[in-house]
């Protein structure tokens, strides 16, 4: 097996409670003391059975209280939640879509932003039909943006999208009534329908959870993901590094952290500028790192091999090493905790958005047209704190692992189809991947995405979900943090070929991957969706008949559950290792987990187990195979 070891996570607890050790000497607070003064939660939290959408409560179901004061019961109640829990997740994904709508729409040749991948614009323009003969980029990229824009509020019609989709789950979409209208409509419609006096049937609420979610994954979400290939290039293998260890201790080092890749572009392009560099140095420094947390890092990291410090619950570890100049922020997953947390060493904490704004933050209004400047100003500023830093406080852990990032739908088949097919290019099939899967080499595939989640001991059940699957020929996409959980272990190195099963190593080897192929941040799972489509066009197969399910066993944000509803939706059975606060009605959970199978032949499955987890998973693929003779 040679010399290759994966980074644990008991390792990486120890290099946490190292970095606690250093908070407990400034008086720093940490989510690890915030969750023991959290617990045991709110169990009508927990169990999704408190409302509190009219002033009238708040009401909480009890065997003595069964309805609230209006008279709705727990299965209304449980509903409600979880459509505007739904709602929230599908908003915030389809507005990070619409900023990069309207960066997009700033593009100029003349920069800073400027469209990166004009092919990718021009097949898309073609796919909506709009004339691109003879037309000029920038001009085609403003016509394209408004168009695109115009899909949150459109006035009849579906999404564009949905036409990617095989047939066969488009009349499922339509017949099930979720095929998304106008992304805002599937918002306002899901508050609307949760206000006080309106719905309280399980089903409509659950249904039109399907379809705001739908919204944003066919919507919102798709719409951030190929504009940003668009104007920052669609991301192609690329080696990288991942875990704490990334920062350096000699340079100025800059965190971005959130989700928007136009901040974080524009920090890196700045952060390489020779000319802040030299002021770097000037300050004392020998040097510029710039490396990320989220998915903010995995923009990054997946178009430009910068580094990945950490994921979700590491975003405090990076304030912790005592070397963070800067920690930059745009959109979503912030901890507000960073804002005290700064405060007790020399680390800027820097928000960008109106859309996230901090109490103890810096705030620098980060906008396209200015987005030079900003950025210019973000890295001056880190450089000029790099003299406050106190040496005695500084431990950066020794703990990284190489990893190879960048897998878009065009990169896997590229790769892929390049083993059989030196001519391939962007237009290439999935077929060579779908014959790794019907000869058996490879079993199937697992969509592994989601966060961490204090519930579950952090990234344990990525990574040894993810060593279970590889071990059993299962190839792995991952997303968001599960993504940065795999990178910082060591599951996309190469190298991590050496623990899969004998059939999946064969193809690491000849198509020289890594078992665990990143695909992106929260808002590419819409990259699955357009993979898991063109699996089932060119096989003839409907997209619940692929041995492929999905799972997010550390989640935590209102996202994740948006992203859960449209890739059951979409056809693709899902797995959670957290509960989404449902157990209160049984008749939502069970809509859930078995009801909207009728609707769209898929359906979610909840274990918190872990072991068990993994197993189920193996066993749906190999349902999946059997039921269609392979
Ligand atoms: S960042 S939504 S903690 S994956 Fe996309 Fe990570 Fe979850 Fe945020």
């Amino acid at each position: 097996m040679g010399d290759f070891k994966l980074t644990t996570y008991e390792e990486n607890e120890a290099i946490t409670n190292r970095l606690l050790e250093t908070g407990a000497k400034v008086g720093a607070d940490a989510w690890q003391f915030r969750v023991k003064n959290q617990t045991p939660h709110c169990k009508f939290g927990e169990q999704g059975v408190c409302c509190r959408i009219c002033s009238m409560g708040p009401c909480r179901i009890t065997p003595k209280a069964p309805r609230g004061i209006c008279g709705c019961d727990a299965h209304g109640i449980v509903g409600r939640n979880f459509l505007r829990f739904t709602a929230g997740g599908a908003a915030t994904h389809s507005d990070h879509g619409r900023e990069i709508c309207n960066t997009l729409y700033h593009a100029k040749p003349e920069g800073p932003y400027k469209v990166k991948d004009p092919e990718k614009l021009i097949r898309i323009a073609k796919e909506w039909d709009v004339e691109t003969e003879g037309k000029d980029i920038y001009d085609l990229a403003h016509e394209m943006a408004v168009l695109a824009m115009g899909e949150y509020g459109k006035v009849f019609g579906y999404q564009r999208w949905l036409k990617r989709a095989p047939q066969h789950t488009q009349e499922l979409w339509e017949k099930a009534e979720i095929a998304p209208r106008a992304i805002d409509r599937e918002v306002s419609c899901a508050m609307h329908m949760t206000h006080m006096g309106n719905t309280s049937k399980p089903e409509a609420l659950v249904r039109q959870a399907l379809r705001s979610g739908m919204s944003d994954g066919w919507g919102g979400s798709m719409a951030g993901t190929e504009f940003s290939d668009v104007l920052f290039g669609t991301p192609k293998p690329i080696d990288t590094e991942a875990n704490l260890g990334v920062m350096v201790a000699e340079n100025v080092n800059i965190v971005v952290h959130g989700h928007d890749p136009s901040l974080s572009e524009m920090i890196c392009e700045y952060a390489d500028d020779p000319e802040m560099i030299a002021y770097a140095k000037s300050m004392g420094a020998k040097g510029i790192t710039v490396s990320g947390v989220c998915c903010t890092s995995n923009e990054v990291a997946m178009r430009r091999g910068i580094p990945m410090a950490g994921n979700f619950l590491q975003q405090e570890n990076v304030v912790l090493t005592g070397a963070c100049e800067a920690i930059v922020v745009d959109v979503q997953c912030i901890f507000p905790a960073l804002g005290p947390l700064s405060k007790c060493f020399h680390t800027k904490f820097i928000t960008t958005s109106p859309i996230c704004q901090m109490p103890d933050s810096d705030f620098i209004r980060f906008e396209a047209d200015t987005a030079a400047e900003n950025a210019k100003s973000i890295v001056k500023a880190a450089c000029e704190n790099f003299k406050n830093r106190k040496p005695e406080l500084v431990y950066i852990p020794d703990v990284k692992h190489k990893a190879t990032v960048g897998y878009s739908v065009e990169a896997i088949v590229k790769t892929l189809d390049g083993v059989t097919n030196s001519q391939v290019d962007e237009t290439g099939t999935t077929k060579p991947l779908l014959e790794c899967i019907t000869s058996g080499v490879i079993r199937g595939a697992v969509a592994m995405v989601g966060c961490n989640n204090p519930k579950v001991r952090s990234d344990l059940y990525h990574i040894e979900l993810m060593k279970k699957l590889i071990a059993n020929d299962i190839v792995i996409i991952a997303s968001g943090c599960s993504a940065q959980a795999a990178a910082k272990a060591g599951l996309m190195d190469k190298a991590a070929k050496d623990l899969c099963g004998a059939g999946l190593k064969r193809v690491c080897e000849l198509a020289d991957i890594p078992p665990v192929l990143h695909m992106g941040s929260c808002v590419d799972i819409s990259r699955m969706m357009i993979l898991a489509s063109e699996l089932a066009k060119d096989s003839g197969l409907n997209i619940s008949q692929l041995p492929v399910v999905g799972c997010a066993p550390e989640w935590m944000s209102e996202k994740a559950v948006s992203i859960g509803n449209y890739v059951v939706a979409t056809g693709i059975d899902t797995f959670l290792g957290v509960d989404p606060y449902v157990s209160g009605s049984d008749q939502v959970a069970g809509w859930l987990t078995e009801g909207v199978r009728d609707w769209v032949e898929a359906a979610y499955t909840v274990e918190l187990d872990l072991e068990k987890l993994g197993d189920m998973m193996i066993e749906r693929i190999e349902e999946k195979r059997a039921a269609i003779g392979i």
